[in-house]
């Protein structure tokens, strides 16, 4: 099939359309392509399969695979065509059987080629090929029906890959303006709109909030991207080694309900603190009820948290009735949503993760990041990469050396959390448990600090 009558075929059938769309970050695009439908309609799809083909047949592949969902169909045409043995990832995660997200039987070392149906930033082909390099293929090469990107190929070649498409955005454009399907007007907008969305200037706007402002200019001027998490259950072994560690941390983060002697003056002394050494206040409530309830126990009980912790974890398994709970009637305070914890078996999946970062986009005045964990620093960048435009990452279960405690927990060193992407690290027992805690909180604070600037006046 010629690419001008497929061009054409994809406009008929309404897989390429032309207008105004508002896209899910905000931005009008006047392009949309959708190429779930293409399904509908057989001798299209067997014809997409075969100019595939057509472009790959020199080069040698053991193993074909799609991007679950609009590529799968597609992609099974070309294994068949070929001959050769299909492989996808699983898109949920599985819960049970044996953790193995790739189905499909196949031999480390052999040659796969990936095939999905858009790209736009190439996250998802990357991702793919990440799982199936993990597991002992080889992948070097990506195939997309459409490049609707800018300037993705150069991108994609410097990460490792060959990006091959069947049809660009330009072309597109080029033949439906030849056939009267658009205007010049509308093929110069078109021009506009994709070089100011590239791969590098993600769409979206950014989200910082007030608070999350507040923390990146405390972060630059302490020159401290860490969180002392100080896990302690008296006032006097609390104040001790926070008076040793509190010069070299950004925020403090407490867990108020553990305290055995709690009395209202320890949230003064906390207070009187915090204004001392300049660093903020974070309540790891991790809060997860309904929201009459929540707001009941932001705003009341004996430790009226609201009062005097800028932030708070929250929970986003209750929905999110459960944000409009707790801020619906403030706007000074913000939280941290917990999007993958760094406990082992917790049953936080990839969707789950991914819908906790719709929520934040969504409720971005009163969220500022989320609390995110994975012992392989790949995952991590995952994680990293997918939170929206101006919220932060914050990393638990950190520590020196990597390794786990005797009930669940996971940690990451320092070096391999902040080269992933961690905004700020959350230390806990590796320093209150060292036996200098000021010198921990200090080595601690360097090593996060040096790379964490390094990376950021990089960018
Ligand atoms: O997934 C998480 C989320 C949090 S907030 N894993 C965690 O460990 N945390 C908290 O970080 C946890 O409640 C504890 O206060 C701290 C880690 O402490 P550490 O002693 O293991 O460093």
């Amino acid at each position: 099939m010629k690419k001008e009558y497929f061009i054409l075929r994809l406009h008929d059938i309404g897989a390429i359309k032309f207008g105004e769309f508002t896209l899910k970050s905000g931005h009008k695009s006047p392009f949309y392509f959708d190429l779930r439908d293409m399904i509908s309609h057989p001798e299209l799809l067997s014809k997409i399969a075969y100019m595939i083909v057509d472009e790959i047949k020199d080069s040698d592949f053991d193993y074909i695979s799609g991007v679950p969902y609009t590529a799968l169909p597609v992609a099974t045409l070309v294994a068949d065509i070929l001959d050769k043995p299909l492989l996808f990832i699983r898109k949920e995660e599985k819960a049970y059987g044996t953790k193995n997200d790739i189905v499909g039987k196949f031999e480390p070392g052999g040659k796969c080629l990936i095939i999905d149906d858009l790209i736009t930033t190439g996250e998802s082909l990357i991702e793919t090929a990440e799982k199936f390099k993990k597991a002992g293929l080889i992948v070097d090469d990506f195939f997309v029906i459409i490049d609707r990107s800018n300037n993705i190929k150069k991108h994609i070649s410097n990460i490792g890959y060959n990006l091959h498409s069947l049809i660009e955005l330009d072309k597109i454009t080029e033949v439906l303006k030849e056939n009267n399907r658009i205007t010049v007007d509308q093929k110069i907008r078109i021009k506009e709109f994709t070089k100011k969305i590239s791969y590098e200037n993600k769409p979206g706007k950014n989200l910082e909030n007030h608070l999350t402002k507040l923390l990146k200019a405390k972060i630059q001027s302490k020159k401290s991207n860490l969180i002392l998490s100080l896990d302690i259950d008296n006032q006097k072994e609390f104040f001790r080694i926070l008076q040793k560690t509190a010069k070299h941390i950004v925020m403090l983060k407490t867990h108020v309900d553990i305290i055995n002697d709690f009395t209202p003056e320890f949230i003064v002394r906390l207070k009187e603190f915090a204004i001392k050494y300049d660093f903020m206040i974070f309540e790891d409530r991790k809060f997860a009820d309904i929201g009459n309830t929540v707001k009941k126990q932001y705003y009341g009980g004996i430790f009226k948290i609201k009062n005097w912790a800028h932030f708070i974890t929250v929970h986003t398994t209750p929905g999110e009735g459960i944000l409009q709970g707790l801020f619906g009637e403030t706007n000074n305070r913000s939280s941290f949503l917990l999007a993958k914890m760094s406990s082992a078996g917790n049953l936080m999946n990839e969707t789950y993760t991914r819908k906790t970062f719709e929520t934040g986009e969504k409720y971005a005045d009163v969220v500022s990041g989320y609390i995110c964990h994975a012992t392989e620093k790949e995952k991590l960048k995952m994680l990293k990469n997918k939170i929206p435009k101006g919220q932060l990452m914050l990393v638990p279960g950190v520590k020196i050396h990597s390794g786990t405690d005797s009930v669940g927990q996971q940690y990451i060193t320092i070096k391999d959390a902040v080269e992933s992407g961690a905004d700020c690290i959350i230390a806990g027992r590796g320093i209150t448990e060292a036996e200098n805690p000021e010198i921990a909180a200090k080595m601690y604070k360097e090593q996060a600090w040096k790379i964490y600037s390094a990376r950021e006046t990089s960018i």
